[in-house]
């Protein structure tokens, strides 16, 4: 879509997006105060692709900071779930993967930016508390690929769920066919590659 635009066409695409709330120079926004996407569940891919279409993915919570910013937005606007752009790393191209190895435990990364995840089991460097749950479907701390055991479908994308399981609100993994609304962010790939290719454009 970007390669046929004209600059004119980029240039409203990609300066209107929408830009809810910020933090450190990225805009975000929740798709469910977007008139264009309020009432929109998507499985995990399109939600990626709703977001990617603004130059935003879906978010990346590589900080404390980032993950309270996104807490605070699901507990105070009373959000049962969101997507993120959490992903287990077990598809093509992840085997022969040793390092990521036991997957439930080193697999995990911010399919956004690529950037891989702490251990699940430990706490993230800098983070005061591990933000995975201690509980889920079969009462066991998280991920722990419930849904596997009732159709045969792994849990490879990340969510954060509201006191679904009674557990405040936390991360889980989660089958990725699941419908939910989702939180977009900034993406720099895509706006550098914007503005690499659209001199003078502002974004
Ligand atoms: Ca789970």
């Amino acid at each position: 879509m970007i390669m046929t635009s004209s600059k004119k066409d980029i240039e409203r695409d990609v300066s209107i997006r929408p830009k809810e709330f910020n933090l450190r120079g990225r805009n975000y926004f929740f798709s469910g105060h977007v008139p264009a996407h309020s009432r929109q569940k998507l499985d995990w891919l399109d939600a990626r692709n709703v977001c990617r279409e603004y130059c935003m993915d879906l978010v990346s919570m590589e900080t404390q900071e980032e993950n309270n910013m996104i807490f605070r937005l699901i507990q105070s606007q009373n959000v049962p779930y969101i997507w993120t752009s959490g992903r287990l790393c077990d598809f093509k191209g992840c085997e022969n993967r040793r390092d990521l190895e036991p997957k439930s435990l080193y697999g995990w990364f911010w399919s956004a930016n690529r950037e891989k995840m702490a251990p699940t089991n430990q706490l993230p460097a800098g983070w005061g508390f591990n933000p995975w749950s201690q509980t889920g479907h079969k009462k066991l701390r998280q991920p722990d690929n419930a849904e596997f055991d009732i159709n045969g479908t792994n849990e490879s994308c990340l969510a954060v769920l509201n006191n679904v399981y009674e557990d405040g609100i936390a991360w889980h993994d989660v089958a990725c066919y699941h419908e939910k609304p989702f939180v977009c962010e900034d993406s720099d790939e895509l706006l550098n590659y914007v503005a690499s290719t659209n001199r003078g454009i502002r974004l």
